[in-house]
This record gives C-alpha cells, structure tokens and sequence, in this order.
C-alpha cells in the first residue's frame, strides 16, 4: 500500500568508543517500541540507528590498543550490532560513518556549503572536550579550583585548541533559527530544553561553528583541503539522512520517508540537544533540505554514582539483564520505565517489582485465568451478544476507553503513561471478574458466556496494545486467543471471537523470585 503516511524515527548513532550497555539500549528500545506502535497505527514506520565511527576520541582508543582506528571501529561494530541482535531489535537502517556512500555524501555537503558561501577559513582558538567532542568558550565552561575548565554536564577536562579551522556561518542563520523554533512548538519536545537552549545559546548569540579540525586525521577529510578532517559532529549527524541515501544513487527511501515523509523524529539524550536542536537544523537549512519533524530529548538512566556512562565505567550490560529477566521483558522495562525527559535509577528490585506486578500479576494472570475458564466450561467458542446489564456496559466502555487513552498518550510520546493505561483496564477486568463472579455461573452458561466473552474481548485489546513492545509474547498469547490478528481497530469490534476456540496454554510470565 503507498498511500500509507510515513514515520521515520532514529537513534543517535553511538560513539564505538566502549561498549553499549543499559543506556543506550535505553535509546535504542524508546525508537523500535516507537516504530513498532506507528506500524499498529497504520504508518509505514522505520528505524534507523548505527555508530559514530570518526573523531579524535575513537582515534586515540584504537592508539592504546595498537590498532587502526579502521580495525578498531570494525570490531567494535561487531558487538554493537549482537548487542541488537540479541536484544531483538530489529532496525531498518544502519549508518556507520565509515561507510563510503555516508563518506562521499558528506565530503560533496561540505563542498556545497563551501561554494554557497557557507563556511569560512579561520583559526579556533578556545576549549574542546575530546570525550564529547565538543567546543566550550570560556564562559561556557566549568572553571575549578584549579583553574583547569571542565565540560558544564559531563564534567570531562577540557583542553586548550589552537588550530586553523573551517567555520559555519551560523550567524547567517540564527534568526532564522530563533523564529523556526519559537514558532514551531513541537519540533523540541521539552520547555526545559528549548529553554536551556535559548539561555545558553541563542540568547547570548549563536556562536559560528568550527567544522573542520587539523590536528589529527580520523575523520572524512574534505575534498578541498586534504589536511582539514570534517568536525565529527557535522559528519555524523548527517547519518540521518545518509541512512535513506541521501547524494547515493540509490535514494528512493530519502525521497520517501524525509523529503516527502509525513514525520522524522530524533530520539536523543538529552546531553546532545545542542547538536540536534541548533546545529542540525542549520546545517539542513544551509543544504536547503527539509527539517525534521520533532527532536525528543530524554532523560538519563542514573546509578547512584551518578550518570551511567563509557567513561565512567559504572554501566550495566543488558546481556545480564536479558538472561535474568527475558529479552522482551527487558525491552518492555525500559520503554515503560521513566516519564519521557526524566533521570530514572535503574536497579534490579524496581525492575522485579515492575515486571512481577504487570506482566505476571496483572496481564498474565488475566490471560491464564480467562482462558481456562472458558476451556473449563465451553466446547467451543463464546459468541457476544449485547447486555443491558451495567457492568457489562461498564467493561466494554473501559475496554474503548482505555485503549483511547493508551493511544492519546502513546501519540504524546508518553509511554510510561500509554502503557500503564493497559494494566488500569486490567484492574478493571479484575474487578469484572469479582463482582460477576463466573464461577457461581456453571449453571447459567448464558450469563457466563457473555461475562467470558467481554474478558476474552479485554484481554485481546491489552495483547494488541503490548505487541508493540513484546512482539513475540504476544504472538504466543494471539495463539492461544486463536486468533489471526492483532490490530488497533479490531479491538473495538467484539463480535471477533464468535466462531474462534480458545487455548489456555503454559504462563507467558512466570514470578520472578
Ligand atoms: O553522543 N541514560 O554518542 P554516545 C540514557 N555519537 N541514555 C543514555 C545514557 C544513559 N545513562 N548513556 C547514553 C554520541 N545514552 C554521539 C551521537 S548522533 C548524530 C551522534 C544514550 O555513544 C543517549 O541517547 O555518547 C545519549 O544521547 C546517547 O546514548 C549518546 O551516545
């Protein structure tokens, strides 16, 4: 079908500088969760994440392992992607800015700004972090004791550059940029953000960017100056649209899903809103492309050491956490975790007491229990028929009700709100459940039939609403439903089940002791 509306959602694409761990599955999870609930929507919905193989960082991490940063990047690429693989993710696109068509692309940007009047030669002078490959002025900066300057967020030392460098005139576009923003309220998703933005950027005056670096050579050197690396940040941000092949010879899916796509949004950390909110919409402007549709800036997963990081050490493997608690538990833990923009902690006793009260207690228990009472009593199938009976009425409602309510807040990227929307109607079908009391019913299968058959028609809806996030599970719980499909607009039509037998079958989820 191509008249489908399109959703394009991406990661950043991770610096290879250490290995993943929880917070980047973090990321990754949000944008796949996000994918999959647009594809239940009805859009042609795709994924795209990778890795941010250039920078003076990653070139010093392969020098300590007596490698190249080729060799190095590779092999990191490697776990990377198992790491994916064996959290089930399932992504359409992957950049690595190593690639060729991302190199080329990126070299004729350059050359195109370059002609435009876009960039210009100077020298920078001032403070960088090599961990976060970022520039600092003074006054931006963090100055200690010491009198050494550090980053304002991630506390890295700064060191001093002087070097000759490209600059993008971002001067030319900051009004238009300050207008852009301010007139389009949803393209940054947090007040807080835009408001840090402003305060520290564009209210002071947005300063030109310097784009090229000359003192080491890991990065896309530009076709002009063979000594000049393209800044690591200009390069990878393009990865969004190189990902769709942007300036390749094949670029059907950059036409489809960004020039003429419905809507792109960036999931990002927080930490890197400056790059995504300011530059990147600069960068694409000044290339004359469209602009993304939303920027969604999240919160930090925390341990009590403070943020989790690659540089600090203090992170989590998610392999541990898969082989605890199940891959799509873990994807569903932290999709639904943290309000959207929030720090959360992670540890292991939430996470036990999430999943234990969700998805066993709750959403397990309801499908087990509903299906083996209508086995216990039925040879086969249970037909609806309408009720004048209040708590009938009430239940059907809730069941329309609070799939509305998961799909509002679903479209506000609100998720840990969407999904605990479904465990609300579950405690209303518990509640169903004690006040009609099926299992005085042996004898009055009309009655019985119609209180089974509202549960069957409940449960369908919260399968349908958590296959976003657990694929698989869920497809166990279709089969056991003995039904084809699961999809939004069914959910409301509860003749489904009339000719279809049900099949308790083993717990999807077990206690976690
Ligand atoms: O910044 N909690 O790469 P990166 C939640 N290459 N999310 C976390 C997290 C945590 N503790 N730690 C990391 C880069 N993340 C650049 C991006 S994009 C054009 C280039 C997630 O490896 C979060 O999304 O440092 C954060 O923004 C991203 O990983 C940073 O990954």
């Amino acid at each position: 079908m191509n008249n489908k509306k399109t959703y394009y959602v991406t990661t950043p694409i991770y610096y290879p500088s250490g290995n993943p761990h929880i917070g980047t599955a973090y990321t990754t999870i949000i944008a796949w969760t996000l994918r999959n609930y647009k594809n239940l929507m009805g859009y042609d919905s795709k994924m795209a994440t990778g890795t941010d193989e250039h920078g003076q960082k990653i070139q010093e991490k392969a020098k300590k392992q007596g490698i190249s940063p080729q060799e190095y990047v590779d092999k990191m690429n490697i776990i990377y992607k198992n790491l994916w693989k064996d959290l089930e993710i399932d992504f359409d696109f992957y950049s690595r800015t190593t690639n060729k068509n991302h190199i080329n692309a990126v070299k004729e940007q350059f050359s195109e700004l370059l002609k435009n009047g876009n960039i210009y030669k100077d020298k920078y002078e001032g403070l960088y972090s090599i961990s976060d490959e970022e520039f600092f002025t003074q006054k931006q900066a963090e100055k200690r004791e010491n009198g050494k300057f550090y980053h304002p967020v991630s506390g890295h030392e700064l060191v001093e550059v002087s070097e000759e460098s490209y600059f993008l005139k971002n001067s030319k576009f900051s009004k238009w940029l300050n207008e852009y923003i301010f007139n389009n309220e949803s393209f940054i998703s947090n007040k807080k953000v835009l408001n840090e933005l402003y305060k520290n950027f564009l209210e002071p005056g947005l300063k030109d960017l310097s784009i090229t670096r000359t003192s080491f050579d890991w990065g896309i050197k530009t076709n002009e100056y063979d000594s000049h690396v393209i800044y690591v940040w200009l390069d990878a941000l393009n990865n969004y649209i190189t990902a769709l092949g942007y300036k390749s010879n094949d670029d059907k899916n950059f036409k489809k899903y960004w020039e003429n796509g419905d809507e792109i949004v960036h999931i990002v950390g927080k930490e890197i809103t400056r790059f995504h909110c300011l530059y990147w919409p600069i960068i694409l402007k000044a290339s004359n492309i469209k602009q993304p549709t939303k920027i969604l800036a999240h919160g930090w997963l925390i341990t009590p050491e403070g943020k989790m990081s690659k540089s600090k050490g203090n992170v989590i493997d998610p392999h541990d956490l898969i082989q605890k608690y199940g891959v799509e538990e873990t994807k569903y833990f932290f999709a639904s975790l943290l309000p959207f923009g929030k720090d959360g902690i992670f540890s292991d006793e939430i996470m036990k007491n999430k999943l234990n009260s969700e998805l066993s207690n709750n959403y397990g228990n309801l499908l087990s229990r509903t299906l083996a009472m209508v086995n216990q009593n039925f040879d086969e199938f249970v037909v609806y028929k309408k009720s004048n009976e209040k708590i009938d009425i009430e239940i059907e409602k809730n069941i329309i009700k609070y799939t509305n309510k998961y799909i509002q807040n679903f479209d506000q990227n609100k998720l840990d709100v969407a999904f605990n929307e479904i465990f609300k109607l579950g405690k209303k079908m518990n509640s169903y459940i004690d006040e009609s009391k099926p299992w005085t019913l042996k004898k009055n299968k009309i009655r019985l039939e119609q209180i089974l058959n509202r549960l069957i028609n409940g449960v369908y809806a919260m399968t349908t609403m958590l296959s976003v996030v657990m694929p698989n599970k869920m497809k166990i719980a279709k089969e056991q439903l003995g039904i084809k499909e699961l999809k939004i607009e069914l959910i409301n039509d509860f003749d489904k089940f009339n000719n279809i037998k049900v099949k308790r079958g083993e717990p999807l989820f077990k206690r976690i002791k």
